[in-house]
Order: C-alpha cells, then structure tokens, then sequence
C-alpha cells in the first residue's frame, strides 16, 4: 500500500539548477571578483558532485587561479556557498523559478488521499526554505509529514542516508514509499535505500540511462504519473521482489 511520496527537490520541483543554483553561484564569484562562470553545460558537467559547496571545492582542483592550501580553499568555498544560497533566495523571491509539470497536480491528489508526502534532499535548508512557500504557499510545513535536508543527512546523494532517515521518521518501511527524483545521483540514492522511484528527468539529466527506476518520464504531466499509477508501481514492484 502507498503510504508516502518522498520528493527530491533541485530538478524535480523545479529546474533549480540551471536557473537558480548556477546563476546565483556567477553572482557570488562576481561579487568576489573571481574571473569564473558557469555556463549552462558546463554546470552540467560539474552536477557530477552532489553539494553545492563540494561542487565548488572540486571546481578549485581544476584551476590554477586558486588559492593555494586546503583550510583557505575551504574558506572561499565557504563564502562562495554562503553568498551563492543568499542569491538564490533572492532569485526564487523575485519569482525566477516554477514547478515543473505536473508537479503540484500529482502533489494535489496525493494529498487529498491522504498519503504522506516527505522530503529527502541534498540541498542546504535555507534553499528549500526559499522556494517552498513559493511553491506551496507560506504554509508548506504542514503539507509536508518530514523534511530532511544537507544538514540533516551529509552523507550526499548517491548515499542512501537521506531516503533511510526519512523512512525511518515517517515510520513506514521502504517498500510503502516512492521517491520522485531527476538525476542519477537521486535514482541511486532511492533504490539502494529500497525505495521504488519514478523519475521526471529534468534539463540535465535527460537521456541518460535510469535503469533500475520503476518508471521514467519526461515530466510528471506528460508521464501521467497519478494516484493510480503510482500504487501499480508500488504493486509491481513487490511482485518483483
Ligand atoms: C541537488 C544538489 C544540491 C544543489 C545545490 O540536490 O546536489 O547540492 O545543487 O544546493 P537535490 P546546495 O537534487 O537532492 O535536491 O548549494 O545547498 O548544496
Ligand atoms: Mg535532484
């Protein structure tokens, strides 16, 4: 029986990623005066390490206008991350980000069966709390049973960590919840917690090979991910194991 939906948040709620997270970092290396930019496919390139601030100390290894020594590459990392989910915020204030497709429909109905819907996320909470009220209204805590971000779970995705502790404190067991991600760090994440996952892949991470997900689509509208749907999956997927 499905008893919860467990949402990613960067790139499947929204495509935060390209218009937010990217952007807001060029604003802070501009405010740092640091001759970087992350264009749009070579932010996608550097989605390879899940973190915002682990990206940024693994961008330092590339180049040779850094700072040198780990304590002080920590620190402008530090900043940079700092300074970049303050830009973000004010991006998603000024309105710059939307739901993907289908996003809040699926969101909708589940809510109104009564099945829990959670969080599990590698992105800092301060983002998360940036866009939700924007997404969900000024009262989205209460539409959600568990929100668990970076600071709850920094073993980062691909780790499972974020998907146990979350089952764990919605008090189901894996095989009574669905993940909804957008990435392969996200898919992996899920499954080697055992959850079943749907996924909507977002700008980045289109084409590349899901295998393993109990279901792929181009977004949660055109991929007619319902309620009904959704318990299939669920239902197919015991069967399997
Ligand atoms: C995606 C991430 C995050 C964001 C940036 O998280 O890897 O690091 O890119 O956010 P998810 P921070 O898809 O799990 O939501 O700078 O706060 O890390
Ligand atoms: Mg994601």
């Amino acid at each position: 029986m499905l008893k919860a939906l467990i949402w990613d948040v960067d790139g499947t709620l929204a495509e935060t990623e390209r218009d937010g997270h990217r952007v807001a970092f060029n604003q802070a290396f501009d405010d740092l005066e640091l001759p970087w930019h992350w264009s749009v496919p070579e932010y996608g390139r550097l989605l390879r390490v899940a973190g915002g601030f682990e990206r940024v100390l693994a961008y330092m290894d590339e180049r040779t206008d850094v700072v040198a020594g780990a304590e002080a590459r920590r620190q402008l990392a530090g900043e940079i991350h700092r300074r970049k989910n303050r830009h973000y915020a004010t991006l998603v204030a000024q309105g710059g980000l939307v739901a993907r497709p289908g996003v809040l429909r699926r969101f909708g109905e589940c809510r109104e069966l009564g099945i829990a819907q959670a969080v599990a996320t590698t992105t800092s909470r301060s983002n998360v709390e940036a866009l939700f009220p924007r997404l969900f209204g000024e009262a989205w805590q209460q539409l959600f049973a568990v929100v668990l971000c970076a600071e709850d779970a920094p073993r980062k995705k691909p780790d499972p960590q974020v998907y146990q502790r979350v089952v764990e404190r919605l008090g189901c067991t894996p095989a009574a919840a669905i993940a909804i991600e957008d990435s392969p760090a996200g898919l992996a994440s899920a499954q080697a917690a055992g959850v079943a996952c749907v996924v909507a892949a977002s700008n980045y991470f289109s084409g590349v090979d899901y295998a393993g997900a109990a279901c792929v689509c181009r977004d949660l509208d055109t991929g007619r991910v319902d309620v009904a749907a959704l318990r299939a999956i669920l239902r197919e997927c015991l069967v399997r194991d």
